[in-house]
């Protein structure tokens, strides 16, 4: 069976390996001839969303576009993977109602906030604790854990390959690879 387009939507806390997970994941597909885009910070934050920052409207509208364009994306036959916090249920529900059942695959990258403040990659939370940031999901805004993502990935002391190989076997169970 051939593959269908389809999102696939990581949440988690900063630093929890969500980006890495994803690129890793995109290289998987990639060598086995599918067509992909990875969303994340990097290529959305300064481009299509460099107007928004972290109030809780700011991410709602963040996220509102990137499900947007992930929607063209995945009606132009994409595999698309998404990388961003999404710290609020509502917003993520709103996305996951865009798409086709099916179509929508919650990814929650779960990694203790003590682990992720002492990998801490940018200082970010270091930060945050001193008060130089505002807002920072996990310190002073919260982070609304999915309940029922397809994916629950326990991102702490496992190896990247780990991951790699539960979200390739998902998709093959759901008929997407
Ligand atoms: C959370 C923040 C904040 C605040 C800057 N809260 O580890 P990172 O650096 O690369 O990932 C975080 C990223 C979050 O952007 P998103 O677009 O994913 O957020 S949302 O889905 O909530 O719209 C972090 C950095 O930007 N960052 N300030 N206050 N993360």
């Amino acid at each position: 069976k051939g593959h269908q387009p389809a999102l696939l939507w990581f949440t988690g806390l900063s630093g929890s390996g969500k980006s890495t997970l994803a690129g890793a994941l995109e290289a998987a597909l990639v060598a086995r001839g599918i067509h992909t885009y990875l969303l994340d910070g990097d290529n959305v934050r300064h481009g299509l969303c460099s107007d928004l920052g972290f109030t809780p409207s700011d991410r709602q509208e963040n996220l509102r576009r990137i499900g947007e364009v992930a929607k063209l994306m995945v009606d132009a036959g994409l595999v698309v993977l998404a990388a961003f916090v999404s710290p609020y249920r509502a917003e993520r529900q709103a996305i996951r109602e865009r798409f086709a059942e099916g179509e929508f695959i919650e990814v929650f990258v779960d990694v203790p906030l003590a682990e992720c403040e002492a990998r801490d990659p940018k200082g970010l939370y270091q930060k945050a604790r001193a008060g130089e940031i505002k807002h920072f999901t996990g310190i002073d805004d919260p982070y609304e854990a999915p309940e029922s993502a397809e994916v629950h990935l326990h991102n702490h002391g496992v190896d990247i390959n780990t991951g790699v190989e539960q979200l390739l076997a998902q998709l093959q169970a759901r008929g997407l690879l």
